[in-house]
């Protein structure tokens, strides 16, 4: 609800800022033409119009200033910061202005009705010019015009005062300036003096425009080539580092990382040392061929994937807990190169799979080799985290299901235990290797567990209809006694998992990887047979918030953090890496200018996301389970709720913890690919990692 309501508000704010930009401009177009209406008629008339006009930009501001207000109250100052000190002071000075000055002399014009067919005089014409008649609207005209930008371009989360000194010094330069010349033109029109010729005012404006074009392509110019990202970065040279309140601890030397220690003195060490095991006979061998290869979808319709294996997704990886396990990955012929991060799975840093962090991208002909013991369950996934917001799209990801050490009962009476990765091809919903409906025959009795991931850029919707059913686990990680659940809608995060359980009745079950009748879908039925079930036309929205039972959790959030940090985001347009397009900002920036999180290993740490902008922001944090603490104010209920990978709605606010206990540098990005590919990416640091690796153009190493 809330989500739609921030959404509207936003959507109307885009609008309505420019509107009333437009409106101002043509109220003061309007009434700047005053003085050379030719009878004491035509200047009646016309004044009355522009009234009409000043009204009208009056109501928009008016509409601005309630949309803040409900804002704020609903969603709170950090929503509404920016307008309050930037946007609305100057909207509301200048309205005012208008309705004691400029209101009033326009009202009594619009009233005058004395010798209409007489001709205008020098007097009245600069009563209708004067400075308190026209520059409030002017001025209007200038504060929405600043606010337009303001809105489009700005948000003031770093450098506050320059930009708020910049802002107020533009309004109240232009405002002085307005002042002065409409004073100049007010004493020209009462002494009847000529204007200068056309001649010389069109030489002026030539060169006012000519000058303005100058400056905007200088500026323009100027900061595209700022934005240009260099040819090689080290993912620890960042200029800001946050610490989060707790004690600025030591990280690796920004020049030169293999340096033996840190600032701290604390013997440094190096991602390539932060392994899993190197030696020791592997429980479970795999590899993974990255290849091109034409993959041909249910409805016969080929797609031109990237693949593990040549097959989309790639093939399904089981472990059980305890277990070594190892991967070999060969890239046969992705030009670009490729890796494997091992999503939700905190693996030892050196095989997260982080192109130009962890490791370098595995360029064609080349392997690599990961090895990690399997230290936790669930129902995770694998993707290549190099040129990632290309790469996962094309279909390089497969299911990683890790299982617990000792086979369960269930296990062994009958079961389907089913991994199902869903992801658009060219706008194609994709559930597997399927775009349509499949059918699949299973015995009344049958134990289910679907293993539903979302490999797409934006929240999925499941739906199951024919039987009740649970949420039995979140990113992999169980759910606390969960209730049984029917007519629910299943908003799966892009790039979490949901696991689903039923047990198969006599009747036919349907899951729908959405919520269309052409959503790619499984019919289970039990002889082969039947009819899809009814899909109920109402279906509530699945809660995790308020799911299962309470459960102790190993740390307490009452007791304090160690270190506290925020991200806020927001959308935007400006330049990257050369290119004009959509920005999404974390603190109003985009990498390589947002903080690295610092900690020390032990640290309990706390992290508020918050929301600004009109997308939905899936927020991944490689190494580490987070545990949701609250949203929007308010605290989870139900079954302690883990995450990896949480999505962060529009006007969302979320607190959410985690320990920090594996040490090493970390990206924390959002899992729409395409914004971690615009920058929205920052790393977690722990006190005295390096790492050797480069990320940039001269390096080939393009983790987004
Ligand atoms: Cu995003």
């Amino acid at each position: 609800m809330d989500v739609y309501l921030f959404s509207a508000i936003s959507g109307l704010i885009l609008l309505i800022v420019p509107i009333m930009f437009l409106m101002w401009g043509l109220a003061a177009n309007r009434i700047g033409r005053l003085p050379f209406r030719s009878t004491r008629e035509k200047l009646r008339k016309s004044a009355g119009r522009s009234l009409v006009f000043v009204w009208l930009a009056l109501l928009t501001g008016l509409s601005f200033a309630g949309l803040a207000a409900v804002t704020l109250v609903r969603f709170g100052w950090v929503f509404v910061q920016e307008w309050a000190v930037f946007i609305l002071p100057a909207v509301l000075l200048t309205h005012l202005a208008v309705i004691f000055f400029t209101v009033p002399a326009l009202w009594r014009r619009s009233r005058d009705r004395q010798d209409p067919t007489g001709a205008v005089g020098g007097e009245e014409r600069g009563a209708v010019a004067a400075p308190r008649v026209a520059v409030p609207v002017q001025a209007a005209f200038v504060a929405a015009g600043l606010s337009t930008c303001q809105i489009s371009f700005f948000p003031v989360l770093t450098r506050f005062p320059v930009r708020l000194i910049l802002f107020w010094a533009s309004f109240l330069g232009l405002g002085a300036w307005l002042w002065f010349r409409q004073r100049r033109r007010e004493r020209l029109l009462r002494r009847e003096a000529k204007s200068p010729s056309p001649g010389f005012r069109l030489m002026r404006l030539v060169a006012v425009t000519a000058g303005v074009a100058v400056a905007g392509g200088g500026l323009f110019v100027l900061s595209m080539q700022a934005s240009k990202l260099p040819d090689r970065l080290s993912m620890m040279n960042h200029a800001k580092v946050d610490y989060g309140g707790g004690p600025a601890v030591g990280h690796g030397d920004i020049e030169d990382s293999r340096q033996d220690h840190d600032r701290s003195g604390k013997e440094a060490v190096s991602v390539t040392e932060l392994t899993g095991p190197r030696t020791g006979e592997p429980d479970r061998r795999y590899t993974l061929v990255a290849r091109k290869e034409t993959v041909r979808l249910s409805s016969g319709k080929t797609i031109e994937a990237w693949t593990f294996n040549g097959q989309v997704p790639g093939p399904e990886l089981r472990a059980r807990e305890g277990e070594l396990v190892e991967v070999t990955l060969i890239n046969e012929d992705i030009e670009d190169g490729v890796t494997i991060h091992w999503h939700g799975v905190d693996v030892p840093n050196r095989e997260d799979g982080a192109a130009g962090l962890t490791q370098n991208a595995v360029r064609p002909g080349e392997r690599y080799t990961y090895r990690f013991r399997v230290e936790e369950t669930g129902t995770h996934w694998y993707h290549s985290h190099q040129t990632s917001s290309i790469q996962v799209r094309k279909g390089l990801y497969g299911p990683l299901v890790l299982l617990p050490e000792v086979e369960q009962e269930k296990e062994q009476e009958q079961a389907l235990d089913l991994s199902l990765i869903y992801q658009s091809f060219e706008d194609r919903a994709v559930l597997n290797d399927s775009d349509t409906l499949r059918r699949r025959r299973i015995a009344p009795g049958t134990e289910v567990r679907l293993r539903l991931t979302n490999a797409d850029n934006f929240p999925r919707s499941f739906t199951l209809a024919g039987t009740p059913f649970r949420v039995a686990a979140i990113d992999g990680n169980e759910i606390h006694r969960p209730g049984d659940l029917e007519n629910v809608l299943l908003s799966v995060a892009a790039g979490g998992r949901y696991d689903v359980t039923f047990t198969m009745p006599e009747q036919p079950v349907k899951l729908t990887a959405g919520t269309g009748p052409d959503d790619p879908s499984i019919l289970f039925t039990p002889g082969g047979k039947g009819e899809a079930p009814e899909a109920p036309d109402r279906l509530a929205l699945f809660d995790p918030a308020a799911y299962g039972k309470p459960q102790r959790i190993p740390f307490d959030p009452s007791e304090g953090f160690d270190r506290e940090f925020t991200m806020v985001f927001d959308g935007g347009m400006g330049f990257y890496n050369g290119v004009f397009r959509d920005l999404w900002l974390i603190n109003g920036e985009k990498f390589p200018d947002t903080p690295t999180f610092l900690v020390q290993e032990g640290d309990l740490v706390k992290t508020t996301f918050i929301n600004r902008s009109s997308m939905d922001h899936p927020m991944h944090l490689h190494g580490h389970h987070m545990l949701v603490l609250s949203r929007n104010g308010k605290p989870v209920t139900g079954s302690p709720w883990w995450t990896d990978t949480l999505n962060v709605a529009p006007g969302e606010t979320y607190e959410v913890a985690f320990r920090a206990d594996n040490p090493g540098i970390w990206m924390d990005h959002c899992h729409n690919l395409d914004h971690a590919a615009a920058g929205m990416t920052l790393h977690l640091s722990y006190e005295g990692v390096t790492t050797p690796f480069h990320v940039g153009e001269a390096t080939g190493n393009h983790p987004e």
